[in-house]
This record gives structure tokens, sequence and C-alpha cells, in this order.
């Protein structure tokens, strides 16, 4: 298909409550729409990079940079015979994977119209429902934190992921799992603790948990390994893993159980497919999750797209619409079901229609590139 037009937008949307990690607290979001344009086809994508490089070395205004600069003039204006020959011809720009994501996942938006089949099927998803969960950012107080969970089960999420950071994290958990002794809890420390934490994070081992996602530094894989021998509960990785090698190296030295996915971390969804695929054919399988970026409803449709393939046997960072905004940029919105579940798209494409208006009001920042 030949790539006529391209249009960057950089948005800015209040988040309904602020959410806070162990890195920071995010009050608003602020991501990049890409919008594809080719022979009365309109292809749309999320780039995840958020304002401050905190969770990533990305941001809205370094992903704005390489996606201007060295993604957009490879595919501009070019004959793109499929998805993996606009990856090919972006190849030579190492890392940045989330200004890569965000221009590849609106290539598959289009490709998946033009073959006039939803993403999910063209991904090789095999559900038409996905289990999810709701994450739970760092409250002022135990007792909050339950409160939190429980207006949450009320409202059908079947998984809970409560962020954790020193000083707040096994007492909070413990908590939480004294008042709900049977759901689906797991924690995130992105990367707040060091091996020196063991005792703390060993002491987490009768709570029953999932998963302990990324207690050590965002770049480690080594250490973890060490940690995972002393822990009982599983290690899912997050921050760690950037690319299928990165997924390969963590399973040959055991430093994590689990794999959570995050197109927008691995450069998009070809190589959430192959980290997939990897741990799907692994012996013994590891089960893989789809993480989240407080995506708005346009990488949301994505996420749901992505994670109705076989292997993500766990329940995602994927929730409604409304536990982030007041209203999202895209009709219908996404919701959850009573029983936790969140229906994937089945019309072309990402499934779901931009809302213009609203989108045009959240921007902050527009180019165009002909
Ligand atoms: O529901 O999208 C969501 C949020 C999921 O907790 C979530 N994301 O580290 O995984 C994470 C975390 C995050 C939050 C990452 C903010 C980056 C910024």
């Amino acid at each position: 298909m030949k790539i006529e037009k391209i249009e960057l937008r950089h948005f800015n949307m209040p988040l309904v409550a602020p959410f806070e990690t162990s890195f920071g607290v995010e009050t608003e979001e602020e991501h990049i729409i890409v919008r594809v344009d080719s022979e009365g086809i309109t292809g749309w994508g999320e780039c995840v990079a958020m304002a401050s490089p905190f969770y990533s070395y990305e941001t809205t205004q370094t992903a704005w940079h390489i996606l201007r600069d060295f993604l957009i003039p490879n595919v501009l204006g070019q004959n793109i015979a499929n998805v993996d020959d606009a990856i090919a011809r972006c190849a030579r720009v190492r890392g940045h994977n989330m200004a890569k994501a965000g221009l590849e996942s609106a290539l598959w938006d289009l490709f998946a119209k033009a073959r006039g089949v939803s993403l999910a099927q063209m991904l090789g998803g095999t559900r038409d429902k996905i289990a999810v969960g709701v994450s739970i950012g760092i409250q002022t107080s135990p007792g909050k934190l339950v409160e939190r969970v429980a207006s949450y089960l009320s409202e059908g999420y079947k998984r809970i992921k409560i962020k954790i950071a020193p000083g707040r994290d096994v007492e909070f958990a413990r908590a939480v799992r004294k008042e709900f002794p049977n759901i689906l809890l797991q924690v995130d420390a992105n990367s707040a603790y060091t091996l020196a934490d063991v005792d703390v994070l060993r002491a987490m081992d009768d709570l029953n948990l999932l998963l302990i996602e990324q207690p050590l530094s965002h770049d480690d894989i080594f250490d973890h390994a060490k940690l995972q021998r002393a822990l009982q509960t599983p290690i899912c990785l997050d921050e760690s893993i950037h690319t299928v090698d990165d997924a390969r190296a963590a399973l040959e030295l055991n430093s994590c159980k689990i794999i959570n996915i995050k197109p927008g971390r691995v450069g998009g969804f070809t190589e959430s497919k192959k980290i997939h695929d990897l741990c799907a054919d692994h012996a013994p399988r590891v089960p893989v999750w789809h993480g989240g970026m407080l995506e708005s409803g346009i990488g949301r449709a994505g996420n749901v797209a992505l994670a109705s393939l076989p292997n993500f046997t766990l329940p995602g960072d994927i929730s409604a619409s409304k536990r982030y905004f007041k209203v999202d940029i895209v009709d219908p919105e996404f919701v959850v079901d009573a029983d936790g579940m969140m229906a994937v798209p089945t019309k072309p494409g990402i499934g779901v229609a931009v809302a213009l208006d609203r989108l045009e009001r959240v921007t902050v920042r527009r180019e165009e590139f002909e």
C-alpha cells in the first residue's frame, strides 16, 4: 500500500484519579496518536512514551523526534508490502521501541482494514473475550488500599495488581490478602528493590501471590535469576524485556517464570508475538499476560486484540475506559462485564471508531507529513 499521509498528535487527558507507582505520580496521560492514510483507508496507532523518562528512557518528545526524523521518512510515499516490510525499513534505528510501536500499530490497523479482518484475527487471536484485571496505584494506607480493591472487585475485576515500594509493601499486600483470601493478587515493584531486600520480598511468599513483577533494576536479568532462586513466588519481568532475545536470556537463566508483554516496550505487535510464541513453546510453558501503559482507547484496542492470543493465560492490565478517563477517544468505549471479561472487537482493524472531535479537543500538538 502506498503511504500517502501520516499525522502525529500529542494528546493530554486528565486521569480520573492520580496513579502512584514507585517512580512517581501520574495525574494526566500524554501519548502520541499516529494516523496513517493510504488508498482511502486510515490506520490508527498509539505511542505509549510518557511525558517523563521514569518508566523508560523514551518520552513523548523523544518519540516525536524519532518518528518525525527517522521512522516516518522510511515509509512515507513508499509502497509498503506489509508490516514486516515497514519494520525492515526502520530496523536501522536502534532502540526507541515505543516510537517504533506507535507507527507499527497504525500499520497493523491499516493492513487489517485493507484485508477486511479484525486486528485480533490478523494477529492470530483465538478468543472473543479476554480476562482482565486492574492495577491499583500506591495508596496512603493499607485500609485505603483494601477499600480500592473492594470497589474494583465490585465492578467485576477478577484479578488485582497492587503497586509496591519499599516501606509500602508487605503490610499493604497482607492487608489485601487477609480481607480477600481467594482473589488473584499480584504485586508490581517497578524496579524499586535490590538483592539486599531479599528478606522483604521473601516475606511475601506466604501471601499466595500470582507473581511479583520487576522487583530489581529496570535493565537487569542476571540478579533476577539469583532472586528467583531465593523466592517461591514467581517473578514476572516487565521493564527488563525489550526483545525476544531478552526473553530468551531470561528464560535460559531462570530469571522469571512469567513475562509481561507490552507492545510499546518491545517495539510492536510483531515482536510481542515472537515473545508470546517463545513462551508458549518453552518447556515448561511460560504464561504471558498483557501489561498496560494507561492507554487511550486506540492503544487499548490493540492491547485487547493481542491479548486474545492463546498463551495470554493470565488476566492483563487492561481495564475499562472509565477506570482511566472521564471520556475516552473511541466509540464504543471499553467496558468490563460482571465476570471480569472484556469483549474483543470484531470489526475490521482495531474495531473501534476514533472520536475525532474528542481527539481534537485533547490534542496539544499536531503535525502532518505528506
Ligand atoms: O492499567 O494501563 C494500566 C496501568 C497498568 O500498572 C500499570 N502500568 O509499570 O506496568 C506498569 C504500570 C505503569 C504505569 C507503567 C504508569 C508506566 C506508567
